[in-house]
Formats: C-alpha cells, sequence, structure tokens
C-alpha cells in the first residue's frame, strides 16, 4: 500500500495517513499505530497485582476451554482460528475487533454508577486534539461537504443541574462512511472539532448527517463476519466526548431515528436514550436538542 507522511502536532510520533484506496489494512495499521503511539495502556495498570492478572487470564482462558469441549473443536477448526488471529494482527485489526465486539461490555461495567449520561463505546477512529470551534460553530468540512447539513444545540450540566463549561469534541464519518485520517483523500481534520462552552454551558454545533457505517469487509474482521453470516454495519452514527474539570469524561454516540441498524449494531452499541429527534427545517436543513448531564468526580461510592 502506498502511504504518506502527515504531520501530527499533537502526536509524540510522526503517523502515517493512507493515500489511495481505502483498505481494511489501511485503516487497521493506523488504528493500531495511534493506539502504540499513547505508551499509557501499560502504565495505567502497572501496579496491578499478579492475582488479578491470573485470576482474568484463567478464566478467559477456560470460558475458551469450555467452548472447545462443548462444541468437540477440530485441529482444523483451531488451525484456521491460529490463521486468522495471525491475520487480524497482520492487518492491524485488533482495534477494530475489539471495539467491534467486547468494548460494549466494558463500558457498560464502567459507566453503571452514573446518574447523568452513561454513554457508550469510543471505536477505533478517536484523535485528540481537533481543532478549536469556540462554543458556536462549523466542524471543519470540504466546501460541498456531502450530506443533510444539521445544527445541534445542546447544554453541559452537572447531575445537579449546574451548568457546566467545558468541552465537547465531536468527530464522525462523512455522506460515505469514511472517518479523516483513518481513509485516503480527506482532509486532515474533516469532520473533528472540539467545542468549548462558556459559564452557561452551552453549544451549538454545526455539522452534516454521517451515513451508516459497514466496518471494512476486506481484512480478517470482515473474513469472521463473511464466514459467520453476520452483517457489518453499524447505524449512522456522532461520537463525542464531553469534558469538564471536576466531572467524568464522558463518551458518547449519538444516533438517528429510524436508521435500519439501531436495532442489530454490529457493535452493540445503541443505546434507547442516545437517539436523536432532528426536527426537518424549510430550508433542508435539520435542527436537533441534546444535552449532556456529567456525574462529579468522586461520586462513585456505591
Ligand atoms: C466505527 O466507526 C465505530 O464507531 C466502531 C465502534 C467500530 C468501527 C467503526
Ligand atoms: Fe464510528
Amino acid at each position: 500500500m502506498e502511504r504518506r507522511e502527515h504531520d501530527m502536532t499533537t502526536m509524540e510520533s510522526i503517523i502515517e495517513v493512507p493515500v489511495g484506496t481505502a483498505t481494511a489494512a489501511a485503516s487497521g495499521a493506523c488504528a493500531t499505530e495511534r493506539f502504540h503511539a499513547d505508551k499509557s495502556p501499560y502504565q495505567a495498570v502497572r501496579d496491578t497485582p499478579k492475582e488479578r492478572v491470573s485470576l482474568l487470564a484463567r478464566e478467559v482462558l477456560s470460558a475458551v476451554h469450555d467452548t472447545i469441549r462443548r462444541h468437540r473443536v477440530t485441529y482444523d477448526e483451531y488451525n484456521a482460528l491460529k490463521a486468522w488471529l495471525i491475520d487480524v494482527g497482520n492487518d492491524g485489526e485488533w482495534p477494530l475487533f475489539l471495539d467491534v465486539w467486547v468494548e460494549h461490555v466494558v463500558e457498560e461495567v464502567a459507566t453503571d454508577h452514573r446518574k447523568g449520561n452513561k454513554g457508550t463505546i469510543e471505536g477505533p477512529y478517536y484523535v485528540p486534539g481537533s481543532p478549536e470551534c469556540g462554543a458556536r460553530g462549523a466542524i471543519p468540512m470540504r466546501d460541498g461537504e456531502q450530506g443533510t447539513p444539521l445544527v445541534w444545540e445542546g447544554r453541559i450540566t452537572a447531575t445537579d443541574g449546574t451548568p457546566l463549561p467545558g468541552k465537547v469534541e465531536l468527530w464522525h464519518a462523512d455522506a460515505d462512511g469514511f472517518y479523516s485520517q483513518f481513509a485516503p483523500n480527506l482532509p486532515e481534520w474533516n469532520l473533528r472539532g472540539t467545542f468549548t462552552t462558556g459559564a452557561d454551558g452551552a453549544f451549538e454545533i454545526t455539522t452534516i448527517r454521517p451515513a451508516p457505517y459497514q466496518i471494512p469487509t476486506d481484512g480478517s474482521c470482515g473474513k469472521l463476519i463473511a464466514a459467520a453470516g453476520w452483517h457489518a454495519w453499524r447505524p449512522a452514527h456522532l461520537h463525542v466526548k464531553v469534558s469538564a474539570p471536576g466531572y467524568e469524561l464522558l463518551t458518547a454516540q449519538l444516533y438517528f431515528p429510524g436508521d435500519p441498524h439501531n436495532g442489530d449494531d454490529i457493535a452493540d452499541a445503541v443505546k434507547p436514550e442516545l437517539v436523536l429527534d432532528p426536527q426537518d427545517q424549510p430550508d433542508g436543513t435539520q435542527k436537533v436538542v441534546y444535552d449532556f448531564v456529567l456525574d462529579p468526580v468522586g461520586a462513585d461510592v456505591s
């Protein structure tokens, strides 16, 4: 695959962005490289006791052993699994695989104490440091960006109703289902922006409606989907990270009513409270109101 270097002022390392055609291997390599550029995943668990590591590893392995016994898994099947797992790594698709089929349960456990918004999974395509757009403004987009224009008004408040000065980081796919920095030929920050509110917590974001998203079908995750007879779709969605000092970071996605995949998202990340209610405007655009409620840090005493 042909690649070009891209200047990323916010990252320590220079990360390559694909040029040419959109392939699973290209977007997978980007996602894997980006994840590895962040050195903190191991740091964050450096004090985990051996007993916990052992317990978790043994229980996961036992679940695999049980499946093998219950279904009398053969050597041919075992070898196919081995080949496939190797290929997932070679395609760079571990971030995709984990975020599609595992992350939703981690998110469920991590946020079940919250009284405000619980949110949903982050997925593999977040990039920190998107351009600052103010409290009211348009997300970076191309001239003539395709898709129904959407104006979204909202407010960030605390669980007790206090308005919070904070940030809404928004990122989403374009009308063809592609994310900037993970697909070729898109401006670096296309459809990625940071909206910073004043003391009233209010924001007004202008963007476009994204398309439903099909996870790459030409890589190893696609091979599993085809072999199992599943579909590869996620409903159209907007990704957000909402933050305010002293409050828990909210990672969420917002969905659109009537999407054919709201009920069978491959990533199991749709929740009814995350479905927007956009209103058609006479000029062909849509308006929507959606607010965020954040939990104070440290209130998690169950
Ligand atoms: C996405 O856009 C996404 O949000 C998830 C969770 C997985 C793959 C692609
Ligand atoms: Fe997504």
